[in-house]
């Protein structure tokens, strides 16, 4: 049985009427991410209908889901709310912060030991509050969300980017920051800009070595990082309903890498054999009676262009494998022009690595599929040539894997590392022999990251993101240039053999088993639990409420940074080894901005003091500012924020004195935790006007006692010979969020409604 289905029932019970009202609304057909959208606003059925990418609307996600390195933050703020219990089903999941070292058994004892404070912290807030909690072990947040929780037609927020996973069941799953899940954990609204749709359709099948995750990856080349920015993808055609569940799983997951609030299929047959194969007859019976609300309408499929943004047509059959990277997801290399391509970039072919897992593609499905080539590798006399390392997705996928033989294939290579269930290698967790001499090197991967130092800390370890069944060829001919189609390899005999193409299992004919899915249900009343955070701790520290803003202009600002190129959060705030201050704000924010290029030098963590000259290191420099008294800003350049949704990113510049960050244009869940934390997130409404700003100005902001909304802000910038340029700078806040900045941030006006 599945969890909280009388909540599943209750929201298909809306769904015939709301869906018929929207359509009335709006006049039209409706695609299935507007069905979602309308049968999940705050204030019942709808009576108008909504501008895609202009109007703000309040809406009702179902649940909630957080996992370890962002729900400390979470939940420090919901400690702050003044609520006792939460308002709908939320989790969290304990796997960001496990070190992938020596092996599954070992490396989860040792994050036991060096974690002990913080899973006691979160189990024990769970327990209080009606969270549900999955320990350390029991698999990566979004594989867990999509065996248990996931249901097609649902709307979800949770405090990870990558959500979007539950798109593979036909879910509305949006990543937010912790801020954003107090809100409705809370019982109050949940405030997104509705968003832009574009279609994708996909014709014909999959077949030989392309994969799902081909998919995502052409979408990646073709959208790039920021081309789904404020946008739903929804997939449809033939070729979606050909795909596994998890396979679309795939495909939504990294559609945050393509800067989309998230992405989605209809409720089709192969999403209701995964809800059955995983225990939820019930579910499956229930969206059955409901069949036609849970995907678009006919008219639509039948004629996107009408309703549609935009259309992207991709023809599964067509599809070959490809790698992207290095360090940034959208840079697509069909496997077949690799060779000429690395050669020409002088991207190192030797590959010491081959990782698969990530919640992206660690599913049963995607093991069996890797071990084809391995066992496959292994009979035709082949050795592999780098070390496989594999991140299993949950609990219940590498107990059925073990009992199916999975996992003896995977180990008949001697070198091969099975790590825990958990992200390890994919955030750096992953303490990598030999990484610290930062030596130029490739690997390949399943994951969907890749930015710098993301997996090892070395800036110069070049990363691809491929298929598993890719990332295993690879890991057997130790080639980034190797194309399985074509190429063979050298057995032990010295005969040349080729790779006979991948054959997976969607779904474990025995079915799943499980003997400890690792699940803590919370305590039925909590108000007796007391949840402790020792004032000596230096990896939790409760939080300390923002200044409110004190109706003066800001006046006098130095700049902190003007971060040139690529600024993701892995550059604002660092994961991997940081990921274990992340309850600790004044710890963490010892990372503030470690990364990000300075415009001026081109060096990392190096700018000038406009106190004294002096040249340290970002975060130092901006706590003297702020011992000064002085305000700082930050100055960026496009898609400044993407990828994560970790708003440490913008509490620790808060934290840290910095009170506007000014770029040519944001990642949105960056955005949104800017506002959300009381902070100015503006972009240049004249991008050329990036290249005025010298390191040592002063900055004014001359209106903001008239910030209000659709009005633009103006800043005067006086250079130091004297001069001085006007700039006008844009901003996307409404009334509502300019109260949060007014306040000094959204936590700060909840208690203050909540008092
Ligand atoms: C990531 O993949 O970057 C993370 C780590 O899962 C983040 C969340 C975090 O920073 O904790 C994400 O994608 O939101
Ligand atoms: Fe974990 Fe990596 Fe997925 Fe983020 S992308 S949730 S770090 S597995």
């Amino acid at each position: 049985m599945a969890f909280d289905i009388n909540m599943i029932k209750k929201v298909y019970q809306k769904y015939p009427t709301a869906v018929e009202v929207a359509r009335k609304v709006t006049g039209k057909p409706l695609t299935l991410s507007e069905k979602i959208l309308y049968t999940h606003l705050w204030n019942g059925n709808a009576d108008t209908a909504f501008t895609r990418g202009e109007d703000y609307v309040d809406f009702a996600p179902d649940r909630v889901a957080m996992q370890d390195a962002t729900a400390q933050m979470a939940l420090l703020q919901f400690m702050q709310a003044g609520k006792d219990k939460v308002a709908v089903p939320s989790t969290t999941h304990a796997d960001h912060l496990i070190l992938a070292k020596l092996g599954a058994d070992k490396d989860l004892q040792e994050s036991l030991n060096t974690n002990n404070e913080v899973f006691n912290f979160l189990s024990s807030v769970c327990n209080k509050y009606g969270i549900g909690f999955w320990k350390p072990g029991a698999g990566i947040i979004h594989q867990v969300v999509l065996e248990n929780y996931a249901f097609p037609g649902g709307m979800m927020i949770g405090t990870d980017s990558h959500t979007v996973n539950a798109g593979g069941l036909g879910m509305v799953a949006i990543g937010v920051g912790g801020a954003d899940a107090v809100d409705v954990m809370a019982g109050m609204a949940w405030e997104l800009k509705f968003p832009k749709l574009i279609g994708i359709k996909l014709t014909g099948t999959l077949s030989g070595w392309a994969s799902s995750k081909d998919v995502i990856l052409k979408v990646a080349g073709i959208l790039n990082v920021k081309g789904g920015t404020g946008a739903i993808v929804e997939y449809f055609g033939e070729g979606a309903t050909s795909l596994s569940a998890t396979g679309k799983g795939t495909i939504c997951n990294m559609g945050a890498e393509v800067g989309a609030t998230t992405s989605t299929f209809g409720y089709d047959e192969s999403i209701e054999r995964y809800l059955r194969a995983t225990d939820r007859d019930d579910v499956a019976d229930a969206a059955n009676d409901i069949k036609e609300h849970l995907t678009g309408d006919t008219e639509v499929y039948e004629n996107p262009e009408l309703y549609f943004d935009e259309v992207i047509e991709i023809n599964l059959s067509k599809l070959t494998p490809h790698l992207n990277g290095p360090f940034t997801p959208d840079l697509a290399t069909p496997v077949s022009e690799m060779k000429e391509k690395a050669v020409k970039n002088d991207w190192p072919l030797d590959v010491e690595w081959a990782l698969i897992g990530s919640c992206t593609n660690s599913s049963y499905e995607d093991l069996t599929r890797a071990a084809s080539i391995v066992e496959d590798a292994v009979s035709k006399g082949l050795k592999p040539k780098a070390t496989l390392g594999i991140n299993p997705g949950s609990e219940q996928v590498r107990f059925t894997a073990e009992r199916d033989g999975l996992m003896d294939s995977f180990m008949k290579f001697e070198s091969t590392k099975i790590f825990t269930n958990a992200c390890g290698p994919c955030i750096g967790q992953w303490d990598r022999e030999g990484a610290s001499k930062q030596e130029k090197n490739t690997i390949v991967h399943s994951f969907n990251r890749n930015f710098a130092k993301r997996a090892d800390g070395n800036p110069n370890t070049h990363a691809f993101v491929g298929s598993p069944e890719m990332v295993a060829a690879i890991a057997i001919s130790g080639r980034l240039d190797f194309n399985p189609i074509t190429d063979t390899l050298t057995n032990e005999n010295g005969e040349q053999v080729k790779l006979s193409e991948p054959t997976g299992i969607e779904l474990p004919k025995n079915g799943f088993a499980v003997e400890d899915n690792g699940y803590q249900s919370p305590a039925e009343d909590g108000s007796g639990i007391e949840v402790v955070v020792s004032s000596e701790s230096n990896r939790l520290q409760l939080l300390t409420p923002f200044t409110p803003w004190d109706g003066e202009n800001i006046i006098g600002a130095k700049l902190l940074i003007k971060a040139e190129g690529k600024c993701t959060t892995d550059h604002i705030s660092m994961a991997g080894p940081w990921l274990r201050y992340r309850g600790h704000l004044d710890n963490i924010s010892n990372n503030c901005l470690i990364g990000a290029i300075n415009a001026f030098g081109g060096k990392t963590n190096a700018v000038v003091s406009q106190i004294d000259g002096s040249i340290d290191e970002v975060p130092n420099i901006a706590r003297t500012y702020k011992a000064a008294g002085i305000t700082s800003i930050v100055v960026g350049d496009h898609n400044y924020g993407e990828g994560s949704s970790r708003e440490h990113a913008a509490m620790e510049p808060r934290h840290l004195g910095v009170m506007a960050v000014i770029v040519k244009s944001f990642a949105r869940i960056h955005e949104t935790n800017l506002k959300k934390q009381g902070m100015l997130g503006l972009t240049f409404s004249n991008e050329a006007d990036y290249d005025l700003i010298k390191e040592d100005d002063t900055f004014n902001f001359t209106d903001l006692n008239a910030f209000s909304d659709g009005k633009q802000l103006t800043l005067e910038v006086v250079h130091a010979n004297g001069t001085t340029n006007t700039i006008i700078l844009n901003h996307t806040y409404n009334e509502s969020q300019i109260d949060w900045f007014k306040a000094g941030s959204a936590l700060n006006l909840i208690r203050k409604q909540n008092s």
